[in-house]
């Protein structure tokens, strides 16, 4: 149910203007006075009433002929084989109404030459080229070896290193988070030595910690933890398909741990009163309960899906799936804004809590996970879960609509945010957390094939097109976040320069940056934690449309992480401003430089075989899972059993 809001639209409409609607009118004068038609008869009169009295001939024989009503949602039918039946229009009248409405919007096709000679799209680098960025992958490896060599040193088995200090800190329940976190980043990038002394520490420690804590959070717990182990598990070659590591434990081990853990945290959505699962849970004893404000956020509890659904696939235990897949179910009967919800919902009620709107913290990975969701369970026959690709479509709808604006002078694009909810004012305030959405979006659009075969193959939706083009706009931006700013890297937050809103001498400091004057960081978001949204989406862009503008982006901010946030007792520091040289460092390395950043800059630069995104899903900490047909069905395949 969703309920417009009150303001105009039209000021934070995005201006699209390829695919604008134009009316039967304009189409009917355009083709006149733009085709050969045009050159012959422009100046005969008797030529433009034949020319025009021919259009009319041929529209009452197609208004005569019952046909399917043409779909911009054909190409998508086709690779989802879930679609309705496309109506057939008999009445002539309504048929000649809707051709009065508007022309029919039709997805692009590649032309000719855009096949044979555009660089974009026929995605093959020169040997030289192939050469520099494996060496560009080999210095981002390195970088994963000094990140892991400061955290063995000085910080091995707890949660984080504080690498300026030289010691450990468990901020994440005490659970070695950054072990499991960088253990799949480590073999995808062949660093035996790492697997094995990660592995071993998994083994020898894990089960033992996770049967004495306290209180864990329940979403990075399974983001990072359980997520962290199921992909160990797979990659280890777990369900026998690929094997990225030699050496460590067996892959039961993985499994076996990851199963007790889930154990505990289901506790979180069976003590609920609502299928919104509590905030916390004390693993020792297997109890819940929720946050001391009572809530928990929409983020958090719709980000357990990949997780507990591929757990379910592996062990063939379908409580896991079947506890996480009723969030998602009871989502699909609350009332939106556009497709877009609150930040944050009541584990009593049930219902969302206050009306604040953003795709930053605590609202973000609800968006990521509706499509992720959807591409790992859509080839379940019975089409059950088409809702959340719907529900997906909807918000991305909702996000075009209401929160994408452009800056001045530059018009760089951004997504803004509801503060007061459908009631409130717009906001051109935007968390580095929302450059998660340009890769999102751009997976949605083609499902994870490029761009190019998706276009051949017509799976493009005019929807589809619009969400790339949005994806690829707003990559821009995030990248220009990073080089607005005298260190190359982003701030916290980023607010812009619109007709409404604009504070001077807030700057990121590189003058030399065309967009000094369009993105404005307020003093308290001056920090960088060393957050992997930006080259995750330059990871996904360049996949998916081959251009090599993302890997050079993506080469520019990790030489930025490299010159300042570098430690050289070993690991890589947060930082408390990226506007100011030397920047003041911070003393934290977050577990997902290792898990998330480094892995997806070595992935960004490598191979593109290299888990495709058509037949993996990376869930919000950058874990892969397999995206099987078999294994997803209720409680997993026999022969995903037979296995274990
Ligand atoms: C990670 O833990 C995940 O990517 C999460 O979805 C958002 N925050 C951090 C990284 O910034």
């Amino acid at each position: 149910m969703s309920k417009s809001l009150p303001y105009s639209v039209k000021d934070v409409h995005y201006d699209n203007a390829k695919f604008r609607h134009r009316s039967f009118f304009k189409v009917i004068t355009q083709t006149l006075f733009t085709s050969d038609m045009k050159r012959e008869c422009v100046s005969c009169s008797t030529g433009k009433f034949l020319g025009l009295f021919m259009i009319f001939g041929l529209a009452c024989l197609m208004l005569t002929h019952a046909s399917k009503t043409p779909s911009v949602t054909d190409g998508l039918s086709k690779g989802l084989g879930t679609n309705e039946e496309q109506k057939v229009v008999t009445d002539v009248g309504l048929r000649f109404k809707k051709l009065l409405r508007r022309a029919p919007r039709l997805p692009p096709r590649l032309s000719g030459n855009e096949k044979v000679s555009s660089g974009i799209f026929t995605g093959k680098p020169n040997e030289h080229d192939e050469e520099k960025w494996k060496a560009r992958q080999r210095n981002v490896k390195e970088a994963f070896t000094h990140a892991w060599s400061g955290y063995k040193k000085f910080a091995m088995g707890y949660d984080e290193l504080l690498p300026l200090s030289m010691q450990g800190f468990d901020g994440l329940g005490g659970l070695g988070a950054t072990v499991v976190d960088s253990l799949d980043t480590a073999m995808i990038m062949g660093l035996e030595e790492v697997v094995s002394e990660a592995g071993s520490w998994i083994e020898s420690n894990l089960l033992e910690r996770i049967s004495q804590k306290g209180d864990v959070n329940l979403f990075e717990t399974t983001i990072r933890v359980l997520g962290g182990l199921l992909s160990a598990y797979h990659l280890s070659g777990g369900d026998q398909d690929m094997n990225l590591a030699n050496t460590g434990p067996k892959p039961t081990i993985y499994l076996e741990i990851a199963k007790n853990l889930a154990d505990r945290l289901l506790s979180a959505f069976t003590s609920s009163p609502t299928p919104i699962p509590y905030s916390d849970v004390l693993l020792k004893n297997s109890s819940a309960h929720p946050a001391s404000n009572l809530l928990s956020s929409t983020s958090e509890v719709s980000t357990l899906q990949l997780e507990f659904n591929y757990l379910s696939a592996i062990s063939g235990d379908p409580k896991y799936k079947t506890e996480a897949m009723k969030v998602f179910a009871h989502f699909k009967t609350l009332p939106k804004v556009e497709g877009l919800v609150p930040i944050y919902i009541s584990p009593h009620s049930g219902e969302f809590i206050g009306q604040e709107i953003r795709l930053g913290s605590r609202g973000d990975s609800y968006y990521e996970y509706l499509i992720k969701v959807w591409l790992q369970l859509r080839s379940i026959q019975d089409g059950n879960f088409t809702y959340l690709y719907d529900m997906y479509e909807e918000a991305m709808r909702g996000v075009r609509h209401l929160l994408v604006q452009k800056t001045i002078p530059n018009e760089l694009v951004f997504v803004g945010e509801l503060p007061g909810g459908s009631k409130g004012s717009f906001s051109p305030k935007m968390d580095h957390l929302v450059c998660f959405l340009p890769g999102t979006l751009a997976l949605g659009a083609t499902k994870g094939i490029t761009k190019e075969k998706a276009m051949k193959d017509n799976l493009l939706t005019i929807e589809d097109f619009e969400n790339l083009k949005l994806a690829e706009d707003l990559a821009k931006t995030c990248f220009e976040m990073y080089s607005v700013t005298s260190t190359g890297l982003a701030p916290e937050i980023a607010y812009f320069h619109t007709k409404d809103f604009y504070e001077d001498g807030l700057g990121g400091g590189n003058q030399s940056s065309e967009y000094v004057n369009d993105i404005i960081i307020k003093f308290n978001d001056r920090h960088n934690l060393l957050r992997p949204e930006t080259v995750e989406s330059l990871f996904v862009l360049y996949r998916i449309t081959q251009d090599p503008k993302y890997r050079e982006w993506g080469w520019q901010i990790f030489q930025s992480f490299e010159k300042y946030t570098k430690v050289d007792s070993g690991g890589y520091t947060s930082l408390n401003d990226v506007t100011t040289l030397p920047p003041q460092r911070r003393d934290k390395m977050e577990t997902f430089f290792l898990g998330e950043t480094l892995k997806y800059l070595y992935l960004l630069f490598g191979d593109s075989s290299v888990i495709p995104l058509d037949k993996f899903v990376f869930n919000t900490e950058a874990h892969p899972f397999p995206i099987k047909d078999a294994i997803y069905l209720e409680g997993g395949s026999n022969m995903m059993k037979g296995t274990m």
